[in-house]
């Protein structure tokens, strides 16, 4: 049976237990051991009874994604795990699945096998695939619906989201919660079926519904998946799987399945969202932060400044339980924060992601200032003031004189210096950036940045608190920009310059939303605010060099007054719903203006459009990535997947750009060098890449084996 899986009796019940940690995947040796196991549970005639429970924190998380990822790249699958859960399901003695800690993919379709199920309060249930490009492979699609019925299977299937066990328990997926010890419950549980039928759950038919019924479910769900889950296979499969389920026999509605979870194994989409899922979890890994980094207790926090991110971001720390002082510096501001939280929180209980009780709760938790004076007893300051360095450098100073030592002091600035803002203090191993996306109580995205002198212990507490206030938090170096912003820049430079060149505001945001992004980068501006770059740029226009084209429509939107969506118009006019509408006279301005600057105009293609701009990505990120801005090509993945609307089924920038190959990005780049000069340099990493035949995540398998 190998050391996966272990068979023990207790008294006439036998207990399999896998320990495959950390979540009990499916590796291979797995579902061997299980098999092996109900050999003996049916062999031995003093067993009346199993239980199948994980050990350690979890039931089983699913099958192994690496394994997986060796099978989309082309490794010969096995006989897969159908016929193991055959053999449970018509073993003659009944199987209870006892489930703690998660039931995920594989693991919720091997539960569904066994003859009962018994969860404590805490675990959850799910067939999560989707979110792997994937649909579930092991019949999940057709035993759910007949547990669960054809409605719910079908959201949980297209959706991937993971049920909690009392409503588990409410569909009939679980049979019966446990209080106290989960193992004893099982047990018990067990002892009392001797006289109790073993029913299959691949037999029943009393849930899958009717034609009539079925056809609006399936009808509502596909239009939900093309609205909501946009340009993604997945779902779509996973909703044909379930119908299959309610048209045609168990035997071949898993043939369907297959068929379908084949070709989204083998699609492009399932590589980008199996990296995506890792890199995820990597940018937790800092090669020279080791896991035991002592952690600075955070218990409490202050928050400067009451605007939009700061108020923001003392929502996201109110809602993980921390209590939180916030400074203005005048009454006003004050107030005007303090009613925008309120509306936010009221918005939130509205459309039902909280509730009024949660909110209330919150709303104590906040506590509004006008001075510093509370500031000497807090564990963590962010400051949130405006992006300005003179004024932040005076909030650090003073911060430095009222804060107890060991406090962490933290900016959200988004560009500025964080060892310049850290110089203000005589404590910079303790300020780092913390660079939150807006709204900052919804983008899952934190960049923490790391000055010169921050310390360890600073940046181990940060990304933990990241995934406290439930961020993604990636660790990325002090340059101008850091990661994110900083591959913004040329992006939205491109997008500007094809509007110069002679493309219509809709041309070059249609094409980047038909790629997958959130929004076109016109449309992000406007939501943003056209003004905050304007700024930007009027601050570092001395850095830029002379001779160089620089984009300008966009500051002569602002210099009119049309600074986006706050003021009605930027590069689209917004109605009172602030809906976008295409304004002719953003196009005709724009015209005048190529032609008084002497831009020759074209018509440009959909290629060249998305091209440029993603191009601008990729060469940008190159270059952080050589430079150590950024420690892998990952994480600025998740940076613009997480903080960019980036689409995760394209796996991100860097991931795109070695789909496409990077010898093909090269050479495309080499073309708009030659055409537009120096803006368009290759990043010297991306040439030696190119050279080498190599792709980005070479690079970074490579730097890992050698550090
Ligand atoms: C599937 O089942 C297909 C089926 O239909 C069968 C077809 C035949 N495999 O997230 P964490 C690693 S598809 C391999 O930080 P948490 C993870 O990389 C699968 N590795 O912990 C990390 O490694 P490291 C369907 C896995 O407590 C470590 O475990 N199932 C897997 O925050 C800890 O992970 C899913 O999609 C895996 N399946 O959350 C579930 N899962 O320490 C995917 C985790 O080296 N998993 N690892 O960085 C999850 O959602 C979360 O991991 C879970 C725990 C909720 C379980």
């Amino acid at each position: 049976m190998g050391d996966l899986v272990q068979f023990t009796k207790s008294g006439n019940v036998g207990v399999i237990t896998i320990n495959n940690p950390p979540v009990n995947a499916l590796s291979p040796g797995v579902p061997e051991g299980i098999s092996d196991a109900i050999d003996q549970l049916q062999k031995d005639d003093g067993l009346k009874a199993a239980v199948l429970i994980g050990g350690g924190s979890t039931f089983i998380a699913g099958a192994d994604i690496k394994e997986l990822e060796k099978m989309a790249a082309g490794k010969p699958r096995g006989a897969g795990l159908l016929p193991l859960l055959l053999k449970i399901e018509d073993c003659r003695k009944p199987v209870v699945a006892a489930i703690h800690g998660t039931a995920l993919g594989g693991g919720m379709e091997t539960a569904m096998a066994c003859h009962y199920r018994v969860a404590v309060r805490s675990a959850k249930v799910g067939q999560p695939e989707v979110k792997l490009g994937i649909i579930p492979g092991a019949a999940g699609t057709q035993r759910l619906p007949r547990l669960a019925g054809v409605a719910k299977a079908v959201e949980m299937c297209s959706e991937g989201n993971p049920v909690a066990a009392e409503g588990a328990l409410r569909l009939g997926l679980i049979d019966k919660l446990i209080n106290g010890d989960l193992l004893a419950g099982a047990i018990a549980f067990a002892q009392e079926l001797a006289a109790k039928p073993i029913p299959k759950t691949r037999e029943r038919h009393d849930k899958l519904g009717t034609p009539e019924q079925n056809a609006p479910v399936f009808a509502a769900a596909r239009e939900n998946a093309r609205k909501k889950q946009r340009g993604l296979l997945a779902p779509l499969a996973a909703i044909d799987a379930v119908e299959a389920a309610t048209k045609m026999p168990f035997g071949e509605g898993c043939q369907v399945e297959q068929t379908l979870f084949v070709e989204c194994l083998t699609s492009p989409q399932a590589k980008a969202l199996m990296h995506v899922f890792f890199a995820e979890r990597e940018v937790a890994k800092i090669p020279d932060i080791p896991k035991d980094t002592p952690l600075i207790p955070v218990k409490t926090a202050g928050v400067v400044g009451a605007g939009t991110m700061g108020g923001g971001i003392s929502m996201v720390l109110a809602n993980a339980g921390i209590p939180v002082l916030v400074k203005e510096a005048d009454q006003a501001a004050l107030d005007r924060g303090t009613s925008n939280i309120q509306k936010n929180y009221a918005n939130s209980v509205k459309r039902g992601r909280f509730t009024q009780q949660f909110v209330d709760e919150r709303l104590k938790l906040i506590q509004p200032t006008l001075s510093l004076d509370g500031f000497a007893d807090v564990d963590l300051v962010i400051e949130a003031v405006f992006e300005g360095m003179a004024l932040k450098k005076e909030v650090f100073a003073q911060l430095d004189k009222v804060c107890k030592p060991g406090a962490i002091l933290a900016s959200n600035t988004s560009t500025l210096d964080i060892d310049e803002i850290a110089s203000a203090t005589h404590r910079p191993q303790f300020v780092v950036g913390t660079h939150f996306f807006s709204p900052a109580n919804v983008m899952r995205l934190l960049e923490i940045v790391r000055g010169k002198a921050t310390s360890k212990e600073v940046i181990a507490t940060s990304m933990q608190l990241a995934k406290k206030l439930g961020k993604v938090g990636v660790l990325v170096g002090n340059c101008r920009g850091f990661v994110g912003n900083r591959m913004f820049h040329p992006y939205v430079r491109e997008s500007v310059f094809l509007l110069e060149e002679g493309a219509s505001v809709q041309e070059v945001d249609s094409v980047l939303y038909d790629f997958g992004m959130a929004m076109g980068p016109l449309a992000v501006g406007d939501l943003a605010g056209l003004d905050v770059g304007w700024r930007i740029r009027k601050e570092y226009r001395h850095l830029e060099k002379r001779g160089i084209r620089q984009p300008f429509a966009g500051d002569r939107l602002c210099e009119m007054g049309r600074f986006g969506q706050k003021t009605g118009r930027g590069w689209y006019k917004y109605d009172e719903n602030r809906r976008a509408i295409p304004d002719p006279e953003v196009t005709a301005l724009v015209r005048k203006w190529a032609a008084e600057a002497k831009i020759p105009q074209r018509q440009i293609t959909r290629e060249e459009i998305l091209d440029r701009c993603l191009y601008a990505l990729v060469n940008e990120g190159a270059r952080i990535l050589e430079e150590g801005y950024a420690l892998r090509p990952g994480d600025i993945d998740i940076i613009y997947i997480n903080g960019y609307g980036f689409p995760a089924h394209r796996g991100g920038p860097m991931w795109y750009a070695d789909t496409v190959g990077l010898k093909n990005v090269y050479h495309r780049i080499l073309e708009f060098h030659k055409q537009h000069g120096e803006l368009w340099e290759p990043a010297p990493l991306l040439k030696q890449l190119a050279a080498q035949g190599k792709t980005f995540a070479d690079y970074s398998m490579e730097k890992r084996a050698t550090a």
